[in-house]
């Protein structure tokens, strides 16, 4: 079977390459067709439109309902094509719509070629990809394959005897001494493995127990995964994010991890950057990616840059860029993100400085402060007090969208919408927060009072509240009862009053993502971080040819003194978050304040 499917992608690319000869395609599809062949025979840093684009991520469940059942579905996302257009943006990443049972609100996929009823139907789909590409927006489809739900076929399959075809599709192990096969923890909490006693044996679930892992070692899940792959490509999809793509090798010894104060070991050294990922992407990439010209970006929590010089190197063996965790991941404490402690700024900084000098010319980077698993970048890394809401969200985006890579913006976050705060637990909604806040204070660890300002201040719900349209009820999300509360300042933050605004957060980067099109520098310059050490201000200047371009942003709520460089005397300045006009010398900052300079 693995051979005949082989042979059937070999005739569609020999088909598609015959069209493309004979002009059928447009030309524009042919020269990036060309420009891609080149990107991925491992060419210098050339130009692609990956590399120039800016996406914009929508949580379809949070974004638009379109027919009062309270849940946003696809034809909502196809009522929004016209804000997106007009905010600027030219790639979507839409978190997964394919069947699911919701257990992780659709990062547990039951079937992998029909679209989740309450979201829509196929036609739905074809219509979003149609309506998108009509306005030269392309659409990421989010890959799921390090684990299905417990639910799809193949898992039903699977757990019903130890010699059914499917027993190998995922991983199973017998107890050890009566108990499970390692003291693994699952990243939602409890053990790793789920006992089944339909044949007495442990399944392997990094995630939640209805997420069972798939067996990566086995070549017919791979070809199933390379095969659906193909199937949506055929449809036009323009790419993938792959979800935790950086875990789906592990070490085939299962052996225990560090228990670091937590009530399980730490699996993430044995499933983590695994023994074979590299040789499984580049296998993908040969199915299936260097067949399309399309974008991947891999979610590689844990990478480093050594790792991401692998997984997104120029040569384009495997993906075309990689999402770090480390400046989020900034100010864990003994139980991971469950603490109150605010992010360390000089830390923060040290690190996007890391990933901009040792990345640029080698492999490309994903630029985000935030998305639906972290929470509102305004209220984590800027301040949410309304004194400096709408400055230092605009300092933040300025911060980001100035830097080498590919910029991400979560929905909402260009209204610079803020933390939602539930101080009650069953207004969460998120199985990560509501499994830890059971674990950690029924074990004692945490005092239900402190792990309920934890979650206030670090649950994934915090960005997964409806999108704010406008002030109507509901925040004009959805005009039936919505799954989860809206945000309850919607009638001051809200994208109808932001678009009526010339100053608001929505024209901003509005502005920001024009000036990216507009200016090659900002896309390709070499970047210098200057103030290296200062405690309030990051600042950096961009640099190709005779071009320079230099970003200055204070991340504090205090004045910020520094002198402008002298190269840059007489400098445009491009966009500014206050109403400075004098950009030469010694100068004051404001708090918060961000501005950009130009000169040719
Ligand atoms: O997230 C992977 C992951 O590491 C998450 O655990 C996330 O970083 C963490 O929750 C932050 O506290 C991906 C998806 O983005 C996430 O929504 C899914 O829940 C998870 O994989 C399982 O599919
Ligand atoms: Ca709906």
């Amino acid at each position: 079977a693995q051979n005949i499917n082989g042979k059937f992608r070999d005739i569609l690319s020999f088909a598609r390459n015959l069209l493309i000869l004979l002009g059928c395609r447009s030309y524009d599809k042919v020269t990036e067709r060309e420009d891609y062949k080149k990107h991925r025979n491992g060419d210098s840093m050339e130009k692609k439109w990956w590399k120039e684009s800016v996406v914009y991520q929508i949580y379809p469940k949070s974004f638009k309902d379109s027919n009062g059942d309270g849940v946003g579905d696809i034809r909502g996302i196809i009522q929004k094509l016209d804000y997106l257009k007009e905010l600027g943006v030219n790639v979507l990443w839409i978190s997964p719509m394919l069947e699911s049972p919701q257990d992780d609100n659709g990062y547990d996929i039951s079937d992998y070629r029909r679209i989740y009823k309450e979201y829509g139907n196929m036609e739905d789909y074809e219509e979003l990809l149609s309506e998108a590409h009509k306005r030269d927006i392309r659409i990421l489809m989010d890959l799921v394959v390090n684990h299905t739900s417990d639910e799809h076929n193949w898992f039903v399959e699977s757990r019903k005897s130890k010699d059914n075809p499917y027993r190998d599709y995922y991983i199973w192990k017998d107890p050890v001494n009566g108990k499970e096969p390692n003291n693994w923890g699952g990243a939602f909490g409890g053990s790793a493995w789920e006992y089944d006693p339909q044949t007495q044996m442990y399944y392997l679930h990094l995630f939640s127990k209805k997420q069972p892992d798939l067996n990566w070692e086995n070549e017919k899940v791979r070809q199933e995964v390379y095969d659906m792959m193909t199937f949506w490509c055929e449809k036009g999809i323009d790419g993938f994010r792959m979800d935790v793509i950086s875990m789906i090798s592990k070490d085939q010894t299962f052996p225990d991890g560090e228990m670091n104060n937590s009530l399980y070991g730490d699996f993430g050294p044995y499933c983590v950057h695994g023994p074979r990922v590299h040789e499984f992407l580049q296998e993908m990439n040969r199915e299936v990616l260097s067949r399309y010209d399309i974008m991947t970006v891999g979610e590689t929590s844990g990478v480093t840059i050594e790792e991401a010089q692998k997984y997104a190197g120029e040569a384009g063996k495997e993906l075309n860029m990689v999402f770090q965790f480390e400046h989020v991941d900034n100010g864990s404490g003994d139980y991971g993100k469950w603490t109150t402690e605010k992010y360390d700024f000089k830390e923060f900084k040290r690190i996007m400085i890391k990933w901009q000098e040792e990345l640029q010319g080698k492999a490309w980077n994903s630029l985000f402060l935030g998305n639906h698993d972290q929470p509102r970048s305004v209220s984590r890394f800027g301040n949410d007090n309304p004194a400096y809401r709408e400055t230092s969200a605009k300092m933040l985006a300025t911060c980001l969208h100035m830097m080498q890579g590919t910029p991400y913006v979560y929905q909402g976050e260009e209204l610079g919408m803020t933390n939602v705060y539930f101080d009650k637990l069953e207004d969460y909604r998120d199985i990560e927060s509501i499994n830890f806040f059971t674990e950690l204070t029924e074990a004692g660890l945490m005092t239900p009072e402190y792990m309920m300002k934890c979650l206030m201040l670090r649950s994934r719900d915090n960005a997964r509240t409806p999108m704010q349209w406008d002030d109507s009820a509901q925040a004009g999300f959805t005009d039936g009862e919505s799954w989860i509360k809206v945000n309850p300042n919607y009638k001051e933050i809200n994208a109808a009053q932001q678009l009526e605004d010339p100053n608001s957060i929505f024209h901003y980067y509005q502005k920001l993502i024009r000036l990216r099109k507009e200016k090659d520098i900002i896309v390709y310059g070499e970047f210098e971080p200057i103030y290296r050490d200062d405690e309030q201000i990051f600042a950096y200047i961009r640099r190709q040819k005779q071009e320079k371009l230099l970003t200055v942003c204070n991340f504090s709520d205090k004045n910020a003194e520094m002198e402008i460089p002298e190269e840059f005397k007489g400098a445009e300045c491009l966009i500014t978050n206050l109403d400075r006009t004098v950009f030469e010398g010694r100068i004051v900052l404001k708090p918060y304040e961000a501005f950009v300079l130009y000169k040719k």
